[in-house]
């Protein structure tokens, strides 16, 4: 294989935006957007300074030693990856447990220069009931927060106090952009930072809902988790990198355009700026991501460990097919010129990209935040229009099942959910599959009422259940109407 390599030769830009939540995924995906920004200005104001706030002091401390430049390696296939050197990134912080940056970040926060405060904190770390997108007031985490304002530990804590310095000090607001996978996911982040700006002073609520402009964002590229054998792979093409990362070369960014204070020149970086990202985010996340779950649990069920493994095998193809074709598609309200049937292809491709090695236990994780916005939010529409639910609840028995800990040979695997606790009290309490399913789906954190008393839904979920447990995956994939096969 011989990677095209794209160097990094521009002047080092001045930060004007704070990034929280500095993952594989920022590193890969809005960091190469600014990349090219920066390339096309020789430099400019919209460097980034970037933070992690849980966990990874050692990748703050290895992107300083490494003077904040790393490599991205965009995989198309096997065969051909272009390596790119990035150098957006100026100023890494770490602002976890034990962090001593956390008072370097809120200063940065409250710099005029910065003028934009980006995220991917995942979806858990909004703190939001996952059904109804409240903020979560007795989470311990916001407790903490609302205790201590200036000591905050999360992100909607860190923005708040931020924004009370700008407020104080009669600075302009930042704009705040979300880019988790959520949906109106701007409106998500402005109701957290709102109700617990309220906890602490109801005129800097009043201020921010006047002043803060939070735009939606739908993101879209696989990254999965560095593994060693990708550091090694890097290393026998000559990148000896310990902070890079790899993803497919296919990414996307489309950004509500609504930034008060300005914001890059991104419309010439490839990013899609709109007036309403929600179809495309619907899209995203019940498409790409629903069928990422659907892969996620069934797979790991059946003992397969990727995602191309996965759709390698016809029936999980078909699988997806049928549930884009006939559970996603109908629920979505795209603009005109949007090819559903071409978006599926496409995504099917994606997912058979065999060098990203994308574990499905990566995407299993934190179900709990995931499941409304991927399935349900498309099943309930789905049986107000009197269409099918069969592929979304087979998807929901094998997470119920999945919770249990292990797969259907007996192999235990973590349950990495912030609900992991509960789901194990009820699987040790309940024998019976009716009494299993019925106490899951009153979890109501997760399930909005309306569908988990419809019989529709509860039954076929229970069907799914004592087919996948009685007869396996493939049989419940057998069963499965799928006339694309
Ligand atoms: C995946 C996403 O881990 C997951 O839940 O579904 O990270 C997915 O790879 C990205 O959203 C793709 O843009």
């Amino acid at each position: 294989m011989t990677p095209t390599s794209i160097p990094c030769t521009h002047a080092p830009a001045t930060v004007g935006i704070v990034h929280l939540g500095l993952g594989a995924f920022h590193r890969a995906h809005q960091a190469v957007y600014l990349e090219r920004n920066l390339a096309r200005h020789d430099g400019g104001p919209w460097g980034i300074a970037s933070a992690n706030l849980r966990s990874n002091r050692q990748l703050v401390e290895l992107m300083r030693e490494r003077d904040q430049r790393y490599h991205v390696a965009e995989y198309t296939d096997s065969e051909t990856l272009t390596l790119r050197e990035v150098a957006a990134i100026r100023e890494t912080l770490y602002a976890g447990p034990g962090g001593e940056d956390l008072e370097a970040l809120l200063g940065r926060m409250s710099e005029p220069a910065v003028r934009i405060v980006t995220l991917t904190v995942t979806e858990k770390g909004y703190h939001l009931d996952p059904a109804n997108g409240r903020l979560l007031l007795d989470a311990e985490p916001i407790r903490h927060d609302i205790a201590n304002p200036t000591q905050p530990r999360t992100a909607p804590g860190m923005l708040v106090e931020a924004l009370a310095r700008r407020f104080t000090a009669n600075t302009p607001a930042f704009t705040v952009l979300c880019c988790d996978n959520m949906p109106d996911n701007g409106q998500r982040t402005r109701r957290a930072v709102i109700e617990l700006a309220h906890q602490r002073d109801p005129s800097l609520a009043a201020w921010i809902a006047d002043a803060v402009a939070f735009p939606s964002s739908m993101v879209d590229r696989i990254v999965p988790a560095m593994s060693d054998v990708e550091f090694e792979r890097l290393r026998t093409l000559g990148i000896d990198d310990p902070a890079a990362v790899a993803c497919e070369s296919f990414s996307q960014w489309v950004i509500e355009d609504d930034f008060p204070q300005g914001r890059p020149d991104w419309q010439h970086d490839g990013v899609q700026m709109v007036a309403d990202v929600a179809p495309f985010e619907a899209m995203k996340l019940r498409m790409l991501n629903g069928s990422h779950s659907l892969l996620a649990y069934l797979g790991a069920l059946a003992g397969i460990e990727t995602v191309a493994e996965a759709v390698g095998r016809p029936e999980f193809a078909a699988l997806l097919r049928g549930y884009m074709r006939r559970e996603a598609a109908p629920t979505l309200a795209m603009p005109a010129d949007t090819d559903l049937e071409a978006y599926a292809d496409s995504l099917l491709s994606r997912f058979t990209n065999d060098s990203l090695r994308h574990r499905l236990q990566q995407i299993a994780m934190d179900g709990s935040q995931k499941l409304p916005q991927r399935w349900l939010d498309g099943a309930r529409k789905q049986l107000d229009a009197g269409g099918e639910i069969a592929c979304t609840a087979l998807g929901v028995a094998a997470w119920i099942r999945y919770t249990a800990g292990n797969n259907l040979a007996g192999e235990s695997h973590s349950v990495d959910d912030p609900m992991a606790g509960s789901f194990a009290a009820l699987h040790a309490e309940h024998d019976k599959p009716e009494s299993l399913i019925a106490a899951f789906l009153a979890i109501d954190a997760i399930f909005p009422h309306e569908l988990a008393v419809d019989a529709r839904f509860s039954s076929a979920v229970l069907d799914a259940y004592r087919t996948l447990t009685e007869r396996g995956v493939i049989a419940a994939l057998a069963d499965l109407d799928a006339p694309t096969r």
